[in-house]
């Protein structure tokens, strides 16, 4: 291991406050630490990421690997009907379809992509597949679509009754807003820490009413998530363009790896997209969130505005979170 893997190891192992006995420091080396599920560490953006951190640690106590934990913790609320931001039940674009973004990347820089997939209940599970089963990284669309058939996924109707009201109301007037709501995010972002190892998976249905083949950040690594076993993992939920538009978790875990602590760090870089984007242009608001995972152990929620909220799982027990913001609403 490098030196300055060391460092950053022994610098965020103080920054971030985990409380050992001089003993046990000079005992253990960090993979030893967070070996077994009670210490496996996981983070999950918005409210729905406690059921999902629950589903990763079941996972985990039940011998998965921290991949299985992060697909079948995404997976939760992909499945659930009455989250209208991802998979089933997901808002559909301004045409009627609902078309989903997935990606999951780990510390080793394997990842997988789907972008504009349509008519499959768990796209995390593909963007999976996407990474362990061919030599690519992103697939979109019907190839994406096409894939997942010859990997067995079935073909679902993902607009539900409520998800067509509401798109039908929409219409009525089909007033297209790029602004998202700020109190209307569900994306689910999950990262975890567990054996030492990180990861990160991203899922949505992206912006409600968008436009037909709009792609968001969540499939999109660096942007949307980003994981390095040197530093940590990361995921983002808000208004995408702009995560995009700033590498946002790419941003956060370069960082880190100078030595910030991941709090800090999320608000350098929310920051970042505050004065580039919101200061100049006193009508626009939006949301963007965090939660990121240290290497060792250092994590944080963050977002720009009030509201956001993230699932922490840590010693078996889960907490939801009220993050830290930078601003207050404009309006
Ligand atoms: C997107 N970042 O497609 C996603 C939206 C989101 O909670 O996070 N919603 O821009």
């Amino acid at each position: 291991m490098s030196n300055r893997r060391n460092f950053l190891k022994k610098s965020a192992l103080i920054g971030g406050g985990i409380l050992l006995s001089p003993l046990a420091k000079a005992e253990l080396s960090i993979p030893e630490m967070i070996s077994n599920s009670e210490d496996s560490i996981f983070l999950s953006t918005w409210n729905h990421g406690v059921p999902a951190n629950k589903k990763a640690l079941e996972i985990i106590k039940s011998g998965g690997s921290l991949l299985d934990a992060l697909e079948k913790a995404a997976n939760v609320s992909e499945s659930n009907p009455k989250n209208t931001s991802v998979g089933l039940g997901g808002m559909p674009d301004r045409d009627g379809h609902v078309t989903l973004d997935a990606a999951v990347m780990d510390g080793k820089g394997n990842a997988g992509c789907v972008c504009f997939l349509e008519g499959f209940e768990n796209p995390i599970s593909i963007a999976r597949k996407v990474m362990e089963e061919t030599p690519h990284v992103i697939l979109v669309g019907e190839g994406a679509a096409q894939f997942a058939r010859s990997q067995g996924f079935k073909e679902i109707e993902l607009l539900t009754e409520e998800s067509k009201k509401a798109w039908e109301e929409w219409s009525k007037e089909a007033k297209y807003s790029p602004e998202v709501n700020v109190e209307n995010h569900d994306t689910i972002g999950v990262v975890g820490l567990h054996k030492g190892e990180v990861a990160a998976t991203c899922t949505t249905s992206g912006m409600a009413f968008k436009m037909r083949g709009r792609v968001g950040d969540s499939p999109i690594l660096g942007a949307g998530l980003f994981a390095d076993e040197e530093v940590g993992a990361c995921a983002a939920t808000g208004l995408g363009e702009y995560v995009l538009k700033s590498q946002t978790s790419f941003l956060v875990l370069e960082l880190m790896r100078q030595g910030n602590s991941a709090e800090k760090s999320c608000k350098i870089a929310l920051e970042r997209i505050k004065t580039k984007f919101l200061d100049p242009n006193p009508e626009l608001e939006f949301q963007v969130g965090l939660v990121v995972i240290g290497i060792n152990g250092d994590y944080a929620g963050y977002s720009i505005l009030p509201g956001y909220q993230y699932a922490i799982t840590k010693r078996g027990n889960t907490e939801l979170i009220d993050a830290p913001y930078l601003a207050k609403r404009r309006g």
